[in-house]
């Protein structure tokens, strides 16, 4: 799953100039018996298996250096925004662990974890995915990763605000004009119509980014 999109576009740069340095771990690796076993049945009962601790444990410990961070990617996890990626960004060294099956043994948690992600309140067949959105997000964010235009542009998400509307050409498009303010040339007039959208669309759409 994780070859089509980290060997693309933005994040393939950042790891062909060096700037990030990504690898990929099958759990099975660290298993003993004959048939690869990551899973088992959970005690008490129920649906679903889990993914049994000691393939997790032994391979996080393997991996694990000196300044690792231990990342589980769960439903039940703190929300994933914009500013965690930026305290991720700062971290020298990350293992995220993308939970199969209906989840984890609890003492995956409480003993090999060191934070729990979500990205967002919807359910999803493993934590691949949502590894992924976190790496694109973090890797967007390493130094040297982004032109000087495109870092700026960020700021304007972690500014708390959603996005102005943007208009390229042609100036008027199956009846609807690109507003006058834009091609006016007058860049004091623009940034202050370009804030004020900003916040309308903020406070229609996202009040909570306003709290
Ligand atoms: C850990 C525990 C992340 C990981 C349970 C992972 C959504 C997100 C998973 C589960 C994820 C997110 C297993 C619970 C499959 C649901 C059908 C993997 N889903 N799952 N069950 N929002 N799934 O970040």
């Amino acid at each position: 799953m994780f070859a089509g999109p980290l060997d693309e576009s933005i994040i393939m740069r950042a790891r062909k100039a060096g700037l990030l340095d990504l690898n990929i771990h099958q759990l099975r690796d660290w298993t003993h018996d004959r048939h690869k076993t990551v899973d088992d049945r959970p005690f008490g009962g129920g649906p679903g298996m889990l993914m049994k601790p000691e393939p997790l444990f032994e391979a996080v410990e393997s991996l694990k250096r000196a300044e690792t961070k231990v990342i589980l990617l769960s439903p039940g996890g703190r929300k994933f925004n914009q500013s965690i990626a930026r305290e991720l960004a700062a971290q020298k060294n990350l293992l995220l662990v993308t939970g199969h099956y209906e989840g984890f043994d609890e003492r995956v948690r409480t003993m090999l974890a060191d934070d729990e992600l979500s990205i967002g309140d919807y359910v999803l067949t493993n934590g691949a995915l949502p590894a992924m959105v976190v790496i694109d997000a973090v890797t967007r964010l390493l130094p040297g990763v982004l032109g000087d235009d495109a870092s700026s542009s960020d700021e304007s998400f972690s500014a708390g605000l959603l996005e102005y509307p943007q208009y390229t050409r042609p100036a008027e498009f199956h009846g609807a004009k690109v507003p006058d303010v834009l091609l006016s040339g007058n860049h004091a007039e623009i940034e202050k119509w370009r804030r004020e959208q900003a916040k309308a669309r903020t406070k229609a759409k996202r009040p909570d980014l306003l709290q």
